[in-house]
């Protein structure tokens, strides 16, 4: 199961042919730069080349108007005045003579990656395309898309493939208006976009960009919309809104595909973004992702304007996709104020659609009812203020000119650090009678073990901390990836682990606790940080680096665990920053083996991929599905959370804000 990587020289062949300082950065080097860094660094040789092909008309009319699709088709034999005042009937676009066979190789690109997903010939992919097409509407081009690509691929994937639910997630730095419109009342597609929006300052300058723009009728809830009020944003920030609103979201929307609008304006350096987040930031994104519908992944390139900041953004959501193991992204600092205002506006309008978000903390706030008062009136005025916006922006623009744009291509980051794969992927620890799963490296049996150190005492023991030592000293100078261990007993191994072994070696320790254990290690001087999952609710919270999490209905309760998994325990990991991960499964924890699968997916973006999973020996049933997520493969979706339990998220709720003021990550609420 490979990854599927689409590209043509042929879609380099057009550019802008006049003046005009609106499009001058959507140039063709955009895409060879972007390929020429996945050949330099060997990442094109490891992916499934897939070549594009045109879609066809009753493709494109999927999404567009039959008027406008006859009105493209007459570009390539216009001339260049013809051409010009073609454009000028759209905003921020250009046409080319070449440009409408590019739009449907495209298009069609989008459409050979879904067919390479959803007929299990690859596992995921991307697609190197221009033009973009995400602002391109029904019978409009916009922002220099023409056609739709990924709204095309997504009705395609539903028609040709009965995908049923598709995810598209749009995380260009501009708001795809097209797609918002194409899917608004549609709750099979739900499509979800960040963008700069600076309260409707920024291009496109709508209204319905901003977050109570939630869908229609009944595809109410299935649009969600990320308004970024100030520029500058941070991989902090854009953490915070995955943990906190799309990961949630879409794990209880379950979908069949996902689809990504991968444009690189969000990355720093980029013109037009003006963000801070840096490249490696894409490995994380595109690694969170990689754990839905089963891992059926497509990356559509959509925007990204800084040729340095594209390469390197592209080369990580590759590398991701192929599996590599993710980058450390060390140094997180808090999600900003703005952040924080967008992330509770968000949560606050989604909870009434998602049981997930249900107890996310409403807000009564002034400026929010300020809003809520003024709505009505809005729609009339809509237009009026719309266009007082666009002449205030066109007076803007020309006062800023080149000098900020350069601010941008000036900006230096350091390069993405190198991601090597261990020479071994995953091994084992276990019993001599116990069968090593394939694919499993087996770790020197005890007879192999020095004798003297047998000879030391409880031979048995000795030979397993020994192991384990060996384990996390070969995952420490990456040798070997991860690796599970079948322990006679959890509790003694673990407190051997992270008191005798772990923190000697990692400065830092991870350690998540599926199911109940007296835990009575010393955690005071952060070396470790304790996350305990369990069904029981008498543990207290002992310092900043002891969590225990209690699900009153214990670890099967699907949405209760997401919730903590992904509101609390991948925004403390992320924060923490650990150089080891120990996951510990105690005996009758309850936890499902789905859902297993995916925590240990889902851990693998923290210490570089570096997880020890510790497991009792009677609880081998579950090695198969351990050693599965261990190597690497997608883990089943959860179809049950489709059916949402009673829940007790509010006291989950509860907990999260009282270790806020510890824990920067896990604030959802501005001081606003
Ligand atoms: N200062 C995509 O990223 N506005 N399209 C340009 C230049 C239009 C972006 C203004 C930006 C369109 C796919
Ligand atoms: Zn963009």
């Amino acid at each position: 199961m490979g990854t599927a990587l689409i590209y043509d020289e042929e879609m380099t062949k057009y550019k802008l042919l006049w003046v005009d300082p609106a499009c001058k950065i959507e140039v063709p080097e955009r895409l060879s730069v972007s390929y020429e860094a996945l050949v330099r660094t060997g990442l094109s040789d490891r992916c499934v080349s897939v070549p594009p092909r045109e879609a066809l008309d009753a493709e494109i009319l999927l999404v567009h108007s039959e008027e406008y699709l006859e009105g493209v088709k007459k570009t390539p034999h216009m001339t260049l005045e013809d051409l010009k005042e073609f454009t000028l009937q759209y905003g921020d676009v250009y046409f080319h003579p070449n440009i409408y066979h590019c739009a449907k190789l495209a298009a069609g690109s989008a459409l050979q990656l879904v067919d390479s997903v959803m007929t299990g010939k690859v596992r995921n992919g991307m697609a190197l395309v221009r033009p973009p097409g995400h602002h391109s509407m029904r019978s409009a081009a916009s922002g220099f898309c023409v056609f739709n690509n990924v709204a095309i691929a997504a009705r395609y994937a539903k028609q040709k493939h009965g995908a049923e639910r598709v995810l598209i997630v749009d995380w260009d730095i501009h708001h795809g208006q097209g797609v918002q419109y194409c899917f608004e009342d549609d709750p099979s597609v739900l499509y979800f976009s960040w963008h700069r929006y600076e309260r409707q300052k920024f291009w496109p300058n709508l209204r319905e960009s901003d977050y109570d723009s939630v869908g229609k009728g009944s595809g109410a809830g299935f649009n969600v919309n990320v308004p970024w009020n100030e520029v500058g944003m941070e991989n902090s920030d854009y953490l915070s809104v995955f943990c906190h609103v799309l990961l949630p979201v879409a794990y209880e929307f379950c979908p069949d595909l996902v689809l990504v609008c991968a444009g690189f304006d969000s990355a720093i350096g980029d013109p037009e973004g003006e963000m801070c987040a840096t490249p490696d930031i894409f490995a994380h994104l595109t690694h969170l992702l990689m754990n839905l519908a089963g891992g059926k992944l497509c990356a559509v390139l959509e925007g990204g304007y800084n040729l340095t900041s594209l390469a390197q953004s592209v080369c990580q959501t590759v590398q991701t996709l192929l599996g590599d193991p993710l980058p450390q992204l060390a140094n997180l600092r808090s999600p900003c104020e703005s952040a924080l205002e967008s992330l509770q506006c968000v949560r606050s309008v989604q909870r009434r659609y998602w049981s997930i978000l249900k107890h996310a903390v409403p807000y009564f706030n002034t400026s929010c009812l300020v809003r809520f008062l003024i709505s009505p009136a809005d729609s009339a005025t809509t237009d009026v203020s719309n266009k007082r916006i666009k002449l205030a922006k066109a007076e803007e623009e020309k006062a800023e000119t080149a000098e900020d744009e350069r601010s941008q291509e000036e900006k230096v980051w350091p390069e993405p650090a190198e991601r090597l794969r261990p020479p071994v992927c995953s091994v084992s620890v276990l019993p001599d009678d116990a069968a090593c799963p394939d694919g499993l490296k087996r770790l020197a049996s005890s007879k192999d073990l020095n004798r003297s150190m047998e000879d030391a005492g409880d031979a048995d023991g000795v030979a397993t901390f020994s192991r384990l030592y060996t384990l996390i000293e070969k995952m420490r100078t990456n040798e070997i990836g991860n690796g599970v261990a079948l322990v006679p007993d959890v509790a003694a191994a673990v407190e051997c682990v992270v008191q005798d072994l772990g923190s000697d070696l990692v400065s830092r320790v991870l350690v998540v606790c599926v199911g109940k254990e007296e835990l009575n290690y010393a955690t005071a001087d952060g070396k470790m940080l304790v996350v305990q999952i369990s069904g029981e609710d008498k543990e207290e919270q002992k310092g900043k680096y002891y969590i225990p999490v209690c699900l009153k209905k214990g670890c099967g309760d699907t949405v209760g665990f997401i919730q903590a998994v992904f509101g609390l325990l991948l925004p403390l990991g992320y924060e923490y920053d650990p150089g080891l991960v120990l996951l510990v499964r105690m005996p009758g924890s309850g936890v499902g083996d789905c859902m297993w699968q995916q925590l240990i997916g889902l851990l693998k973006g923290f210490a570089k991929g570096h997880t020890l999973v510790l497991m009792q020996t009677n609880d081998g049933a579950c090695m198969g599905p351990t050693a599965s997520a261990l190597l690497g493969h997608p883990a089943p979706p959860l179809q049950e959370l489709l059916t949402p339990l009673p829940d007790d998220g509010g006291a989950l709720e509860r907990m999260r804000e009282r270790l806020q003021a510890d824990w920067k990550m896990l604030q959802t609420t501005g001081e606003w």
